[in-house]
């Protein structure tokens, strides 16, 4: 269980990290299947190219046009993946988190092993993955495991603690939904950003609410994060939308 502090921390900042979380044995096995699906190219990725972030190969012809910024469906992908989605550990600090009584998985956002490049990666600019979410409310976090380390030299994610609460102006943000940054209204938040650094094996619980980005990676290793999001029962995504294209998973 989680202290009140971690809670508070949680519901004040948008974020906390659980520490070690996976062990090496089990972050060998991720990796592993991680990059035999890089190797295979098993479908469905998601390019950089196709993404036109800043740093991403300009198309799929261009050196690294190749390049993969997300395995998708990484649950339906591997049963180690699946098992690291049941989690109990994870899992039942969601579950205090939320104050819920069940735990649901959404297929349909993230479900992914983040992969970023030496060479070909992008930067994320400062979004809230809400974006083109469509939920009946925003109970939902995020459990993003590091599967190696994680820090601002190789794309490591930054947040603006507290951000999932800021009501942001329209004018704030582009056509995109990324946070302007040369918008005045903006400044206050964006003077508040921080790098979340991770070792292998901590898991960083966020609300996808909260405003993050992340730069592309400078260093000569590719950085892995596994990425799953769970809601409540009460959460339910507004139907013919991305958010209900799959059932939820039951966790608990
Ligand atoms: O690793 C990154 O570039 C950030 C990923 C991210 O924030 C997202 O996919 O929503």
């Amino acid at each position: 269980m989680l202290t009140q502090d971690q809670v508070q921390t949680f519901n004040e900042q948008g974020y906390i990290v659980l520490p070690a979380v996976a062990d090496k044995a089990t972050i060998e096995v991720m990796r592993e299947k991680t990059f035999e699906s890089l190797a295979s190219r098993e479908e469905p990725l998601e390019l950089e190219s196709s993404v036109n972030y800043p740093g991403a190969p300009e198309s799929k012809d261009a050196p690294g046009g190749n390049t993969a910024r997300r395995i998708l469906m990484a649950y339906e992908r591997d049963e180690i993946f699946r098992k690291w989605a049941h989690n109990e550990y994870i899992a039942q600090n969601i579950q205090q988190l939320l104050g819920s009584q069940e735990l649901w998985l959404t297929p349909n956002h993230h479900n992914t092993v983040m992969t970023k490049h030496p060479k070909y990666s992008s930067d994320t600019l400062w979004h809230r993955d809400t974006r083109y979410w469509h939920y009946s409310d925003n109970r939902l976090i995020n459990a993003w495991t590091a599967l190696g380390p994680e820090h601002a030299q190789n794309g490591g994610m930054k947040v603006i603690p507290g951000s999932h609460l800021w009501h942001v102006d329209d004018q704030g943000l582009d056509d995109l939904q990324f946070l302007k940054l040369d918008y005045e209204g903006n400044q206050a938040q964006l003077a508040k950003a921080i790098y979340v650094e991770l070792n292998a094996g901590d898991v960083l619980l966020f609300s996808p609410f909260i405003f993050h980005a992340a730069d592309r990676c400078k260093t000569d290793e590719i950085k892995c994060s596994l990425v799953f999001t769970y809601h409540g029962e009460e959460t339910v995504p507004v139907s013919q939308t991305k958010s209900d294209r799959l059932p939820a998973i039951r966790i608990i």
